[in-house]
């Protein structure tokens, strides 16, 4: 990492900077309903029926899959959204999201 003196003077091996992704994970459990997790796919993260099946199998029989990546800003929002829906139906469902 060459040129990491104080700043903009020194612009030399600069790259342009992308704001950081973070990857939005649903996580497995055993009493979620299956249908459930796919209408929570369909209806906050713009799946189909199919797609949404198929993501929901991947998260039941692999214990998490990746269903989006956002900015910051809307990945916690996803992920505030997906909670409260699961908590209102008393469901244990769990979303997180971590740095790409
Ligand atoms: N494993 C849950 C069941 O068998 C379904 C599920 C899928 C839950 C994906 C959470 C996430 N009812």
């Amino acid at each position: 990492k060459p040129d990491e003196k104080s700043d903009l003077a020194v612009k030399t091996h600069t790259r342009p900077q992308r704001p950081p992704m973070y990857k939005v994970l649903m996580l497995n459990d055993d009493f979620t309903p299956m249908e459930f997790v796919v209408h929570v796919l369909e209806r906050l993260f713009g799946m189909s029926h199919a797609q949404a099946i198929e993501i929901m199998l991947t998260v039941h029989r692999k214990g998490v899959a990746v269903v989006g990546v956002f900015s910051h800003e809307v990945a916690e929002t996803k992920v505030a959204q997906v909670m409260e829906l699961a908590r209102r139906q008393q469901h244990p469902l769990q979303c997180t999201m971590e740095k790409e």
